[in-house]
């Protein structure tokens, strides 16, 4: 197996499924997890067809028994794990006042327990190997906040923490752990679908594709720690 194991969370759309797409197109073998097993495998469709190889696994990212199971599975039948994208992700925007402690529960959960799961998951094999990347899919807003932000920028800045604390855990023993800060990118995460009029000018989900692969492709001496990315568009 000449091509490397890569695990992306939040694979069936958006910015996910653009990474799945270019990454499978550059010589890995892509494992993509979320929860919507049928654009699951629509996008293991697409991407045999292309000529690249990919498999799914429709599991919730906040569950810790999902993310172990399948973490397993890929350990049992490709023996090693190279990259981990966590970049699966939720928000809900409200005063504070009017969200609900579940609310805070879910997207913490999903924003920062799940990237928290599936790195601890992939670290031992990849603490073996004396090798591995791990990426994460954070936000502008890991660095700055906004009104009716305050649950989904406290879930990214977590998030944001949680990765430079691991890379400072990891860097000796050869683990690379890269943050990517993207600023608004026309997905689902928005209110409709992409693609609508008051949305033009954000980044493409390809751009962030193109941001993971060069991440990826850093020489073996090289780690990009972080890389943030604006729309010109957008106030910074
Ligand atoms: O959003 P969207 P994006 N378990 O809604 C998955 C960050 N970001 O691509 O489970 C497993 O199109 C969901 O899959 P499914 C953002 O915070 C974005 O924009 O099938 N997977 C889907 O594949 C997030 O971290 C913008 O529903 C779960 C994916 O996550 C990342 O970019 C700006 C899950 C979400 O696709 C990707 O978001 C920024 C679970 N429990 C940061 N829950 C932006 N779009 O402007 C959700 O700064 N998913």
């Amino acid at each position: 197996m000449d091509k490397k194991i890569t695990l992306i969370s939040g694979a069936s759309r958006g910015i996910g499924r653009a990474i799945a797409t270019r990454l499978a197109r550059e010589q890995h073998f892509v494992m993509l997890l979320a929860r919507n097993a049928e654009e699951l495998s629509e996008l293991e469709f697409e991407i045999d067809q292309a000529g690249g190889k990919s498999l799914s696994f429709p599991i919730d990212i906040a569950s810790e028994k999902q993310v172990n199971e399948t973490v397993d599975q890929i350990l049992r039948d490709f023996g090693r794990i190279d990259s981990v994208i966590n970049n699966a992700g939720i928000g809900i925007f409200k005063p504070a006042d009017e969200l609900a402690a579940s609310d805070w529960d879910r997207v913490m959960e999903v924003n920062v327990k799940g990237s928290f799961l599936l790195s601890k998951a992939a670290l031992p094999a990849m603490k073996k190997a004396g090798a591995g990347h791990i990426v994460g899919v954070a936000s502008d807003v890991s660095k700055r906040t906004f009104a009716t932000g305050s649950l989904y920028t406290a879930s990214k800045y977590a998030q944001h923490a949680f990765f430079e604390s691991l890379r400072r855990e990891v860097r000796k023993l050869g683990i690379k752990v890269s943050v990517i800060y993207p600023g608004l990118v026309d997905t689902y995460f928005h209110d409709g679908p992409p693609g609508q009029a008051h949305r033009k000018g954000y980044l493409q989900p390809t751009d962030i594709a193109d941001a993971v692969a060069y991440v990826l492709n850093a020489p073996p001496h090289v780690v990009v720690d972080e890389l943030m990315l604006h729309p010109m568009i957008q106030e910074w």
